[in-house]
């Protein structure tokens, strides 16, 4: 079996693994008067809680160079998966990262695998790589499987509030607007390029959950793998969990809650869904 190392960004809001080497290079939250790094030492909950009561701007960075080529440190084989390239600039500095250590050394293989999404759809690719890795397939057929099934894979979003997407130029200020409005949720998927893409204002939790399953079907779910990760929401995140496993008996919700770059982005009362469905293109 080949001896490689798992790197995510840490928008994957995965901090650890079993059986693999695995390794988080992580983005930071930034005000004028701190830095949050998102790792495992970050109190999310009080990084929020900060944030609510800040009034100056406050944005996001992802990884350097340095960061990702930390994380390689002791290995020869490393598969590294990013947030999407439409929305960071975390897999130009990856594939700079992977560049110079593939020139650092002989028989090193590296590759890098932009998810076009975020959160939970991240951690099904990480899950899928685990899989393939300890099939014991070999580097080459990893990087073809991986990206097959990356294009089978989908992303759904639930926001109560779209201010930190909106103030760093992530989507449109008219259509933060409709989040704000109180009980209203923006329900939208990751778009084929890897950008935010809405598609339903829902009233109240329960026309969003039931909205969220409207969603998945049309793209295909039919009770495969399905990871649901909240800001703060783990009531609404087991509301969809139990009523998914109510239409799909096979179904393994697994609900986990986002580190600090989802959290930042998906804001308190957020929900991130990512799935198993139809082929995408
Ligand atoms: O490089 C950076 O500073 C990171 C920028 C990230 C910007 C957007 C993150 C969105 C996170 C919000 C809902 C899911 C949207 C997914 C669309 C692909 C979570």
């Amino acid at each position: 079996m080949l001896i490689c190392k798992i790197v995510s960004d840490s928008s994957s809001d995965i901090k650890s693994i079993e059986s693999i080497p695995y390794g988080v290079a992580p983005l930071k939250i930034i005000t004028d008067e701190k830095e949050y790094c998102d790792d495992e030492r970050l109190n999310v909950h009080s990084m929020l809680d900060d944030l609510q009561s800040y009034k100056g701007r406050s944005r996001s960075a992802c990884p350097n160079v340095e960061d990702w080529k930390r994380e390689f440190e002791g290995y020869e084989c490393v598969f590294c998966i990013t947030i999407t390239s439409g929305l960071s600039g975390s897999y130009n500095s990856a594939q700079v990262a992977v560049k110079e250590f593939l020139q650092e050394g002989e028989n090193r293989r590296a590759y890098v695998i932009d998810s076009l999404s975020t959160g939970p759809e991240n951690t099904l690719l990480i899950e899928k790589l685990q899989e393939l890795i300890l099939a014991g397939k070999n580097f080459d057929k990893i990087c073809k499987e991986i990206e097959e099934y990356k294009s089978t894979t989908h992303l759904i979003f639930a926001l109560e509030s779209m201010h930190n997407l909106a103030n760093n130029g992530r989507i449109s200020p008219i259509v933060a607007k409709v989040a704000g409005v109180l009980g209203i949720r923006l329900i939208g998927k990751a778009s084929l390029q890897g950008t935010l893409e809405m598609t339903n204002k829902s009233k109240g939790a329960k026309k969003a959950v039931s909205d969220i399953l409207k969603n998945l079907q049309s793209n295909g779910y039919n009770g495969g793998k399905i990871r649901i990760h909240h800001c703060e929401n783990e009531d609404l995140a087991k509301k969809l969990s139990s009523q998914i496993t109510e239409m799909f008996p096979s179904a393994d919700p697994i609900i986990c809650p986002t580190t600090a770059l989802c959290s930042f982005y998906a804001e308190r009362g957020g929900l991130i869904i990512g799935y198993e469905g139809n082929k995408k293109y």
